[in-house]
């Protein structure tokens, strides 16, 4: 068998696992696995970095199949290279509940999945992150150490999503230069010909960005291996085009829609068998193809082998610092700093924006925590994200610590999470908290992957002013509580900021978002606790002075509201407790004990935030007085916008007594 031979049986192995797989599965996508085999062929047996038997192995080149519906792609190439979570049952079991290999490629149910993928141009956006966390481990720890590529697969349909501009824009500006991506250029989508629906010269539009760009014959090895070998000397990142035919083989159905989505049936199969000289049955692959696949793996391994010496040459410091960074463990003295921190805090009790506050807390974090990369959306001087440890990272300039994402909400949240997924960097970055809509589908995403992403989202409420119902978010913190797996905090003063930041940074598997104000609030904890009470996520913080009457439970920026209203109301004879609530998610976690306690039985409840009601029946019952937000804000200055919509301590008071009246009648 000569070297081309040897070649197409690989790649046809790929094909005829995923088209046997999706035919057992009766559903799922071969047409893809079918036309980018060559390319992933090429890719794993002649450049792929990995190692099947460590495949956590950090300096491991990534490998991420962008379009994910083509999941089979992945499976195969797992298995026969041999992977030991992927074995032939898995890929018999594909789709099926409880098996590794689902639908789609799920982060965390196989070694080797390197991202969640599925939704278009996600895979794509988080490998800028993963190529940007490979530069900045770089110029920490050195080639020595850290010297990987990224490689990605990506379809029409990821180059068609507007994330994809973000993405590549970004990536092209920092000079990625070991991000290289191969275009399935098949011209297929679902509906038909990608032409029905665009007609981008995607070759122009990445050059426009900064990218290096090639085109090759996706079926031709040899021209797929000189592409990426070229593609590996450039000092930019490299869009390589690589035309293929959709399902390829497949002799009535290749080329054509018809294959992208749907089982090819048991004829077309069998037609497929004889057009590629393929006689093993489904599942079966013959021992010399499978040898030649495992046999790539061990090959690739050796490179760990000798990076692992280079680990073990290191200075003891310098690898230990490696080593806990990539197992994602926080340096021993946050904690002692933040206590100190929280100290200095009750002794100052500062009146400024959360935002502020949660600068002033980073400044303590950053000090104590070297992985953190800070970042806005164009937004630094607003989200207070950036502090004097961070510097601008810069094309080849990647020792710094600060990233500015440009105006790209989408990209940068989908840049974070692979950085996440990376490993060594903690990100964490800001927008206005109404523009989480523009990041969200990255964030579902980092809370489906169960990664530590930190989104900082200031300017949280109509108490941003001015700007105006575009820009004051009212259903957010709602639609943000929604995501599964997503912590949601809304610190009401500096003190709760330092706790909440601490909770976001330790929570390795949960991402979070921080809500943040822009106008000053004063400090409602004026005693040092070192408990982090915030843990709780709803704890009493003023009690009743007498059987409570009355509990008002806020957030953020309306818990000073409630304290004020608490005063007026004790003041009139009727005992009330406040209860802060900066995380709803975390008070789902305590005792059934605890949360009685806390929601405990005053005859009125009452509840303040300067959004939507949607959540808060939880704390005050469907009976309960809501204070908040009933539809989109308006422009105006804060002082009148909150009496404007009826926030405020009065109004609260006001309704209060109502209702404690109405009662005693
Ligand atoms: C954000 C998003 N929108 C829509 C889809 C549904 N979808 C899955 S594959 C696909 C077409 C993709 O075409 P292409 O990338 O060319 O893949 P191919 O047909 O070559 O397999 C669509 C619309 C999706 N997965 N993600």
């Amino acid at each position: 068998m000569n070297q081309r031979e040897k070649h197409d049986r690989m790649a046809n192995a790929i094909r005829f696992l995923s088209m046997d797989a999706v035919e057992k599965a009766n559903s799922g996508h071969p047409g893809l696995p079918m036309g980018a085999a060559d390319m992933a062929t090429v890719l794993y047996t002649r450049f792929m970095k990995h190692d099947p038997k460590n495949p956590s192995w950090p300096d491991r080149d990534r490998f991420i199949l962008s379009a994910g519906h083509g999941s089979m792609l992945l499976y195969s190439l797992l298995y026969l290279t041999g992977y030991e979570d992927i074995t032939i049952d898995e890929i018999k079991n594909f789709r099926q509940l409880g098996s590794r290999t689902a639908g789609h490629p799920e982060y965390g149910h196989a070694a080797g999945i390197e991202t969640t993928t599925g939704p278009l141009g996600q895979g794509l956006a988080n490998s800028v992150g993963m190529a940007l966390a490979e530069r900045i481990l770089n110029a920490r720890f050195g080639d020595a150490l850290v010297d990987h590529y990224t490689y990605v697969i990506a379809g029409d349909g990821c180059l068609m999503e507007g994330i994809s501009q973000e993405a590549i824009s970004l990536a092209g500006h920092l000079k990625l230069s070991k991000l290289i991506v191969l275009w399935d250029d098949n011209n297929i989508s679902i509906d038909g010909p990608v032409s029905l629906a665009d007609s981008t010269d995607q070759l122009e539009r990445f050059a426009a960005s900064g990218w290096n760009t090639m085109r090759c014959d996706g079926h031709d090895p040899d021209a797929i291996a000189d592409a990426i070998e070229l593609a590996r000397h450039s000092d930019r990142p490299t869009l390589i085009a690589c035309k293929t035919t959709i399902g390829f083989g497949a002799p009535t159905k290749a080329g054509t829609n018809k294959v992208h989505g749907s089982p090819l049936g048991a004829e077309e199969i069998a037609a497929t068998r004889k057009t590629l000289g393929w006689t093993a049955p489904a599942f079966e692959v013959p021992s010399d193809i499978l040898d030649a696949w495992r046999l790539s793996g061990l090959n690739a391994g050796r490179k760990r082998k000798e990076w692992e010496q280079r680990l073990a040459a290191a200075e003891g410091e310098i690898r230990a610092e490696f080593e806990r960074r990539m197992r994602g463990e926080l340096p021993g003295g946050l904690d002692g700093m933040i206590a100190e921190y929280k100290q200095k805090l009750a002794r100052d009790r500062p009146k400024v924006a959360t935002r502020k506050s949660s600068e002033m807390a980073l400044e303590v974090i950053n000090a104590a925590v070297p992985e953190t990369i800070g970042g806005s959306a164009d937004l630094t001087g607003s989200n207070n994200t950036k502090t004097s440890q961070t510097k601008p990272i810069s094309a080849g300039n990647y020792g710094e610590r600060y990233v500015h994402y440009g105006v790209r909400e989408h990209g940068m949240a989908a840049a974070m999470n692979g950085m996440a997924l990376h490993g060594g960097v903690i990100p964490y970055s800001g927008t206005f908290l109404v523009f989480s809509d523009y990041a969200r589908p990255a964030m579902r995403l980092a809370s489906l992957m169960g990664i530590r992403s930190i989104f900082v989202m200031t300017h949280d409420s109509i108490g941003l002013g001015e700007d105006g119902p575009t820009h004051q978010p009212v259903e957010q913190l709602a639609a943000l509580r929604a995501i599964p797996n997503h912590t949601v905090f809304r610190p009401a003063d500096a003190t709760e900021v330092a706790e909440c930041w601490q909770l976001a940074l330790d929570s390795a598997k949960t991402p979070s978002t921080i809500a943040l104000t822009r106008q000053n609030l004063s400090a409602v904890r004026t005693e040092f606790v070192e408990e982090n009470l915030c843990a709780y996520g709803a704890y009493e913080l003023a009690t009743a002075n007498g059987d409570a009457q009355v509990t008002i439970f806020a957030s953020g920026s309306e818990v000073e509201i409630a304290l004020a209203a608490r005063t007026a109301l004790q003041a009139h004879g009727h005992p009330t407790r406040v209860v802060s609530v900066p995380a709803f998610e975390l008070f789902e976690k305590q005792s059934d004990d605890y949360k009685a306690a806390i929601i405990g039985n005053a005859p009125v409840k009452i509840a303040i935030e300067a959004a939507i009601r949607l959540g808060w029946d939880r704390f005050i019952g469907l009976d309960g007085i809501f204070i908040g937000m009933t539809g989109f804000g308006a422009s105006g200055s804060i002082e009148q916008l909150y009496p404007h919509f009826g926030i405020t301590a009065e109004a609260t008071v006001k309704a209060a007594e109502a209702r404690l009246h109405k009662k005693s009648h």
